[in-house]
């Protein structure tokens, strides 16, 4: 009975396990939650997706309403239960000298910015720099649900807006690749690789059935 229900267990997650140690490409259009690509649902231990994609320059124009937004793009994914999900976004060419290496800065700095949206398109996690260069890297906590990843570039959000200066985070809103401030698009362009990983939390019955099924196995290669 236990192995049965185990290996049911085990099929569902196969089945739901789009977003597990893949790679993804992004598909144009994703500039809103609403038209985000889906990287699928994360059901079990070890899932892990890696994101290439590229954000590409808005158009400025001193009348607002003529505008061209930068790019942003949104992927939406799903967690049966609650789970941690760490993301680091690469500059994969990037205009800053690495480490060690001799030479002047080759030119103006790519910043990407990170932001989780949960299913009411309410920001429950940000990021700017904490990653190489200028990139955005988090990890966070998240309850069962659906939920966005959107990236864009700096100033895709009004400074009033940062934790930091005392608003809650929930204060960002919903990237568009406009700056509130200054009515005006980023411009930044870049191709990008975001690594996701996601751990569901382990429910201490479920781990003490993984703990069983552990002796099962060993007893089967016996
Ligand atoms: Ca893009
Ligand atoms: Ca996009
Ligand atoms: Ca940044």
């Amino acid at each position: 009975m236990l192995m049965r229900s185990l290996c049911a267990g085990a099929l569902v997650a196969l089945a739901g396990s789009v977003a597990s140690a893949g790679i993804f490409f992004e598909s144009e259009v994703n500039n809103t939650p609403s038209t985000a690509n889906d990287l699928g649902a994360f059901t079990g231990f070890g899932g892990s997706v890696a994101v290439d994609g590229t954000i590409t320059p808005g158009v400025p124009n001193d009348e607002p309403d003529r505008v061209i937004p930068g790019d942003v793009d949104f992927f939406r994914f799903s967690v049966p239960a609650d789970a941690f999900i760490g993301i680091t976004v690469f500059d994969m060419n990037p205009t800053l000298p690495i480490f060690g290496e001799p030479g002047p800065p080759k030119g103006p700095a790519h910043d990407g910015i990170l932001q989780i949206l949960n299913a009411d398109f309410i920001t429950v996690a940000f990021d700017d720099d904490s990653g190489l260069e200028l990139m955005p890297m988090l990890g966070v906590f998240l309850p069962a649900g659906d939920y966005y990843i959107g990236l864009s570039s700096y100033d895709d959000w009004d400074f009033a807006e940062i934790p930091l200066r005392g608003g809650p985070l929930s204060d960002i809103t919903v990237f568009d690749g406009i700056d509130a401030d200054t009515r005006q698009p980023h411009t930044d362009a870049f191709t990008y690789k975001m690594v996701i990983g996601v751990n569901i939390i382990p429910t201490p019955g479920a781990a003490a059935l993984a703990g069983v099924a552990g002796l099962i196995g060993l007893r089967r290669r016996r």
